[in-house]
């Protein structure tokens, strides 16, 4: 497909501090803890197995009953605001890509390689991440590497662009094309004058929300990394939601009210 232009929405990449407080992060701590368990410690075997769960499987589950406690706590924050602000008064949070995460060194976990968000819900579908950190991270415990500038590398996005099928979505059979390794990042980033891309050192009570359109993975540069664990929102338009659902993509949306 192509998209000309590129986007309607402006991008978005926003730190907020200090937007949830210790009671919010301590009841996300909990449901993270009760959605994924306590792992069992390293064994031959154990490498990179997964350590996240959607809110869709959550619920299907029975850890959770309904969304609405978790709309709940975010409901009149920053948070919401900057929600509404760029994707406007009708919005819907993505059940199947809503997702709780437990980064536990012991487990060997496979940090995410660079990748747009954009291969999840499409190229050109406005979408937010509110991406959560659950304890401190950036120092001891990994949090994420960020690129500042929108469709940067630009040749990336533009080939991503080119892979994607009529609706934006990149086809099942193609996603490895779209991730790409820390080693290639690091050596485009330091050709650049000033390097584009960021380690987020965030407080538990910290927020990075940012769109589709910015290139990040897991925080590579930390020796020992501690533990980590996180929750990432997923939020697009009521409208978008809609349109997914009307050609036939398999995500699942709520109205966040
Ligand atoms: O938690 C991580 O390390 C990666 C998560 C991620 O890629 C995201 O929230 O979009
Ligand atoms: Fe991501």
């Amino acid at each position: 497909m192509s998209l000309d232009p590129p986007h309607a929405v402006p991008p978005t990449l926003r730190v907020l501090e200090n937007v949830l407080p210790p009671q919010t992060i301590e009841i996300l701590n909990g449901l993270n803890a009760w959605a994924l368990g306590d792992r069992p410690a390293q064994s031959a075997g154990l490498a990179g197995r997964k350590s996240e769960k959607t809110l869709r499987d959550m619920i299907a589950e029975g850890t959770i009953g309904h969304p609405r406690g978790l709309f709940a706590l975010f409901k009149g924050t920053e948070i919401e605001a900057v929600w509404h602000e760029v994707l406007g008064p009708d919005i819907a949070l993505c059940l199947s890509s809503t997702i709780m995460r437990d980064f536990n060194p012991v487990n060997r976990p496979t940090p995410a390689r660079w990748h747009y968000d954009a291969f999840l819900l499409g190229m050109s579908t406005p979408m937010l991440n509110t991406w959560v950190p659950l304890n401190d991270v950036g120092v001891t415990a990994p949090g994420m590497t960020m690129c500042r500038i929108p469709h940067w590398p630009h040749d990336y996005w533009q080939r991503a662009v080119e892979i994607a099928d009529e609706n934006g979505m990149i086809p099942a059979t193609r996603q490895e094309e779209v991730k790409y390794s820390n080693d290639e990042i690091l050596a485009l980033a330091e050709k650049e004058p000033e390097s584009p891309i960021f380690d987020t050192v965030l407080n538990a009570g910290d927020v990075i929300v940012f769109d589709h359109q910015h290139i990040h993975g897991t925080q590579h540069s930390l020796v020992n990394a501690g533990r980590r664990r996180s929750l990432e929102i997923r939020v697009v338009s009521l409208k978008s939601a809609l349109h997914l659902r009307d050609v036939g993509n398999p995500h699942m949306f709520i109205p966040f009210e």
